[in-house]
């Protein structure tokens, strides 16, 4: 069947235009006229809206809103205001915490005042956000799983722009909102607490994260392989003997001895998914609150080998006050 053998499908997706069961309580209108888009159907069901704005998706949007625009706008007086140069340089362009010697005060708007009103608004947005998320799945009589697997990478994200600053007691401690500076406050933030390879949250996030990628490859190429026997109709074959579903669990119970079931690699799923944030939030809590340098910590708990001796004894670089 060669519309299995890429990511696309011939296959659209297509019933009679449906807005989708009832409104109870009070609550906003869906908006939006249902359409077809076949392209839309090549990736997925070909019906276009309606969407369920409201009140928290659209105050959600607002401070979003603010929040791009402010750090959009200070990229762009960042570069003169030029047009040009702001398309050009985009992916270097930064809006910056605080520096050091405010600690947790706020500073003059252009000295990372912007930062913080950046942050405060995108925080809300997020937020609201994740509101929005739990009251649609609540609203649909649906469990609240992905707004817990959100929270999870909400977690990391307040641990990096807030908890952890808030407990540095430096704004300054948090990440710049841009592209390339990210990433170089990421590389920055290693080397500066002694490489965080030995960090034992970011060695299990990054198992979580590999994982991931792991389990989604199977279980998809598993669904996949037996769509032909209607796989993607699972939860009919949860429980049925000689179903697509059965042949994709003893596929696996073939070649490696064990297999999930429908429902549980769905578990699987989330939980490596959600631990990799969690993790990984937990990892950077700890950096520079409870440990200075990872490399000597691992050195401490014999994971990371010494320097030879001819260098004597190795301190912290951090603790001479060099570079203060
Ligand atoms: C594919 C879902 C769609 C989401 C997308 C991201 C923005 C930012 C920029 C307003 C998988 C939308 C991007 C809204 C617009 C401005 C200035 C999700 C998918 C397409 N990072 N990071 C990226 C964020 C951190 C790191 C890319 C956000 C930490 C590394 C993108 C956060 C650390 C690399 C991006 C955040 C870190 C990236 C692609 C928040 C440690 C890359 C992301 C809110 C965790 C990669 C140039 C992607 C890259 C990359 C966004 C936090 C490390 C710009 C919003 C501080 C090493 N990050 N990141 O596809 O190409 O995610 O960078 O915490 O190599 Mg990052
Ligand atoms: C960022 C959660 C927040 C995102 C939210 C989304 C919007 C967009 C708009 C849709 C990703 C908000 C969305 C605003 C809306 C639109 C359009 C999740 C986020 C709420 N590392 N590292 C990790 C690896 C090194 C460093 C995790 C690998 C070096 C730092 C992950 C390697 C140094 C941090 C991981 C490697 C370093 C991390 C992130 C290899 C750099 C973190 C997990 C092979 C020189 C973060 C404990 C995640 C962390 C993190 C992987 C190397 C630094 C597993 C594979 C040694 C500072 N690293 N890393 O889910 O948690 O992120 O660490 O070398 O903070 Mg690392």
């Amino acid at each position: 069947m060669a519309e299995y053998q890429n990511i696309f499908t011939r296959v659209q997706v297509r019933g009679p235009v449906h807005a989708g069961v009832p409104l109870t309580g009070a609550g906003w209108a869906r908006l939006g006229k249902p359409n077809f888009v076949h392209l839309l159907g090549i990736f997925g069901d070909a019906q276009l809206g309606p969407i369920y704005l409201g009140a928290t998706g659209m105050a959600s949007l607002i401070f979003g809103f603010f929040a791009f625009e402010i750090i959009g706008l200070n990229m762009l007086a960042s570069v003169n205001w030029n047009p040009v140069e702001f398309v050009r340089q985009l992916p270097w362009l930064a809006l910056e915490p605080p520096a050091p010697q405010y600690g947790l005060h706020i500073p003059p708007m252009a000295e990372g005042g912007w930062w913080l009103l950046a942050g405060f608004f995108l925080t809300t947005s997020i937020l609201l956000w994740w509101l929005r998320i739990f009251k649609r799945a609540r609203a649909l009589g649906m469990g609240s799983h992905t707004a817990w697997a959100f929270a999870a990478a909400i977690w990391l994200y307040l641990v990096l722009g807030f908890i952890r600053p808030l407990l540095m007691g430096h704004w300054s401690e948090a990440v710049p909102f841009g592209i390339f500076p990210h990433l170089d406050w990421t590389a920055a933030f290693s080397i500066r607490y002694g490489n965080l390879f030995y960090n034992p949250f970011h060695m299990l996030s990054i198992v979580f994260l590999y994982g991931s990628t792991l389990l989604f490859a199977m279980h998809a190429a598993t669904v996949l392989a037996t769509s032909r026997f209607g796989s993607e109709r699972e939860i009919e074959q949860i429980t049925d003997r000689g179903t697509a579903f059965e042949r994709g669990g003893l596929f696996w119970r073939w070649t490696m001895g064990f297999n999930a079931t429908a429902e549980s690699i769905h578990r699987w799923a989330w939980w490596f998914a959600v631990l990799c944030p969690l993790c990984g939030g937990i990892g950077i809590l700890l950096t520079g609150t409870v440990v200075d340098n990872w490399y000597l910590w691992g050195v401490k708990h014999g994971i990371a080998p010494p320097y030879p001796a001819m260098w004597g004894t190795v301190i912290d670089p951090a603790t001479t006050g060099a570079g203060q």
